[in-house]
């Protein structure tokens, strides 16, 4: 059939589970594809030719009906283009595609549409191509699909080396999982918290990161009584950014409970943002509450409203080598600063995500149970080759989509 039909077939839905797939078959004989394995519930009528009209009935493969359907065709540039519009289990649309594949429409998928979940050929590009349907950012799409390659062909390249040198591929292993963090970063985005005393001006930060008004903003202090997220990207990174109520002795308990939810929050977060006004001393309290919250990306200190400067010497209360920057969140002046001081904190420069990384939990543990186990024994012991070729195979091995797991992969 294939030789005498021309088409291809596009997912139009997102690749994995949903309530519908519409797959959309496009070409010269778009129309005699559908109309060959199509069957209308009315036995009078077929498929229509009319674009707009629907048609209710089945797919049929050979005599064996593939799922109940519509069936709709467009009039695209000069031809018609075809949606079947399908449930949308995995398993229904994969056997469509099949079908249509083998009566002359094979699926078409470009850089900008992740590939579906089912195509993936070893366990590690599974798990890509499905955090792939989930990519908050482009950046993140072109970091999943770069590892769905590389990071099989690197594996396979390490494993190739450990009976000659065992140091080595556990080295070569460790590495792999070390940049797991770039991943982490990527894939879960980070969490950055705005912190600080109250009217320093961090709601007001809050707002034209995100560009928009989100959180009040007033002259008086206390005004933020919980604290507001929102999602953003910054530099392809996504981030959750958190405002929260600046710290301060209290006597009402909705603040004072505001105040600690807050910190619990922030406590969590991967960086934070220590917004203190430039024109005034930051209160002890407020300070040494800041002073003791190293994280993991450590602290941004931001001198804010600095378009009224009245310089009073801030800048001596912040930590000696602390990295600063001094902006007005009212007017926007130096914000690009802060935004780049925030992606040279991540350390994620586009170089490092071209090289292999682990992505998801399962990846380290794995990683780290061969390298425990070649620690343990050596690589010539026959034991230790038996167990480590079983947790290869399970890292890295071919994809069985009758036998897979169907859970989501579990990021970092
Ligand atoms: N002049 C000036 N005022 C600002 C700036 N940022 C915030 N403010 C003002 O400072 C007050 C407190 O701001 P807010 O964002 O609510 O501070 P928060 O309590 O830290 O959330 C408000 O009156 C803001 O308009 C700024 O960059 N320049
Ligand atoms: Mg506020």
């Amino acid at each position: 059939m294939s030789d005498r039909h021309e088409g291809w077939a596009r997912l139009l839905t997102p690749p994995g589970s949903g309530a519908i797939g519409v797959i959309r078959v496009e070409g010269p004989d778009a129309v005699h594809i559908v109309r060959g394995i199509f069957r209308s519930k009315r036995a009078d009528d077929g498929m229509s030719t009319s674009p707009g009209e629907i048609r209710y009935g089945h797919v049929l493969d050979g005599e064996q009906v593939v799922d109940d359907v519509l069936v709709v065709s467009h009039r695209v540039d000069a031809g018609l283009v075809v949606d079947v519009c399908a449930h949308g289990g995995v398993r229904v649309i994969e056997q469509l595609l099949d079908l249509l594949h083998r009566c002359g429409a094979p699926l078409r998928t470009d850089d900008s549409s992740p590939p579906p979940v089912w195509a993936a050929t070893n366990v590690i590009q599974h798990e890509a191509f499905d955090l792939m349907a989930r990519a908050k950012t482009p950046r993140v799409l072109r970091f999943l699909s770069w590892q769905s390659v590389h990071l099989p062909d690197a594996l396979a390249t390490i494993r190739a080396m450990v009976i000659d040198h065992p140091q080595r591929t556990c080295e070569a292993l460790e590495a792999l999982a070390r940049r797991a963090e770039t991943a982490r970063l990527l894939v879960d985005g980070a969490t950055v918290a705005i912190v600080g005393p109250p009217n320093g001006g961090k709601s007001t930060l809050f707002n034209r990161l995100i560009g928009r008004v989100s959180a009040v903003v007033s002259p008086h202090a206390g005004t933020t009584r919980d604290w507001v997220e929102a999602a953003i990207e910054i530099s392809g990174i996504p981030i959750t950014l958190i405002d929260t109520a600046g710290r301060r002795a209290t006597s009402d308990t909705l603040e004072r409970r505001a105040i600690q939810t807050g910190q619990a929050r922030a406590e969590r977060a991967d960086l934070l943002i220590a917004v203190v006004d430039a024109g005034r001393q930051v209160a002890p309290l407020a300070l040494s509450a800041l002073l003791q919250a190293p994280r993991r990306a450590g602290v941004v200190w931001v001198q804010n409203k600095i378009d009224k400067e009245s310089d009073v010497g801030v800048a001596s209360q912040l930590p000696r080598n602390a990295c600063t920057v001094r902006l007005s969140a009212r007017t926007g002046d130096g914000v690009d600063t802060l935004v780049r001081a925030l992606v040279e904190r991540f350390g994620l420069d586009p170089g490092a995500e071209r090289l292999p990384t682990c992505f998801t939990a399962r990846q380290v543990r794995i990683i780290s149970q061969i390298r425990t186990a070649l620690r343990a024994t050596g690589a010539q012991e026959p034991a230790a080759c038996d167990a480590t070729d079983r947790q290869w195979n399970e890292l890295a091995g071919p994809y069985d989509s009758e036998n897979a797991d169907a859970s989501v992969p579990k990021s970092l």
